[in-house]
């Protein structure tokens, strides 16, 4: 019946670092909270779990590993909240979720691994509803300061980061000008996402990465 179909929405930030994904994310939470919504704030690296210790010592240069590797982490990183992710979203709560897999293609394809390769560990995991892009120019994202000096905290690499979201494009990506005043991004980011909940609630089916 309707109801039973009825679940959760799955919705993305992605952006470069300091495009204001967190700040964004903690607003929607309390937007959707404000009318009523079950909702959840994830993120991703998540830094709790074994994998994601492995990957935060990685992103403070306190430890090495091959390219491909620490890759496969994040993926791992992702594939081991899957079912967590799943059961929330047909349990009826949406999840807004900063970063996800477009963040583990554009970084590591940035470093000059094979987009597709890039892309292969990333199949099967469940595909975002909506993926928002707060976009931001690398050099205005630097201009902000409070980058932490982790290791992909720099200009020429998020430049590279920048041309390899343009990549990733599709159709469920909506592009926001991340150089507007916070509550503009705010209003932009409420007005879609809004459309969004309201669409799985109807129930729209959940669909997998990449397809
Ligand atoms: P954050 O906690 O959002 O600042 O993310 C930490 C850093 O890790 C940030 O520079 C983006 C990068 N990152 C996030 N996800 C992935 C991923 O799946 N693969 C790679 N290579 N980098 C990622
Ligand atoms: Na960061
Ligand atoms: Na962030």
């Amino acid at each position: 019946n309707h109801k039973s179909d009825s679940r959760g929405a799955l919705i993305v930030l992605e952006g470069l670092d300091r495009s204001g994904k967190t700040l964004q994310s903690r607003k929607l939470i309390s937007y959707l909270e404000g009318l009523s919504y079950s909702v959840e704030s994830w993120r991703f690296p998540d830094r709790n779990t074994g994998v994601g210790q492995m990957i935060s010592s990685y992103l403070a240069n306190k430890s090495e590993l091959d390219d491909h590797a620490i890759h496969l982490l994040f993926s791992a990183n992702r594939w081991e909240k899957r079912s967590l992710m799943e059961n929330k979203l047909r349990s009826g709560t949406t999840l807004i979720v900063d970063r996800y897999s477009f963040s583990g293609v554009a970084f590591s394809s940035a470093k000059g691994l094979d987009i597709e390769w890039c892309k292969a560990p990333e199949m099967g995991l469940l595909a975002p509803d909506l993926v928002l892009y707060l976009d931001i120019p690398p050099e205005k994202a630097a201009e902000r300061g409070g980058y932490g000096g982790e290791r992909y905290e720099q200009l020429e690499f998020q430049r590279k980061v920048a041309r390899s979201y343009q990549i990733l494009h599709d159709a469920s990506w909506k592009t926001i000008d991340a150089c507007l005043p916070i509550e503009d991004v705010e209003k932009q980011l409420q007005e879609v996402v809004l459309d969004c909940v309201t669409t799985c609630q109807k129930g729209k089916p959940l669909s997998q990465l990449w397809s």
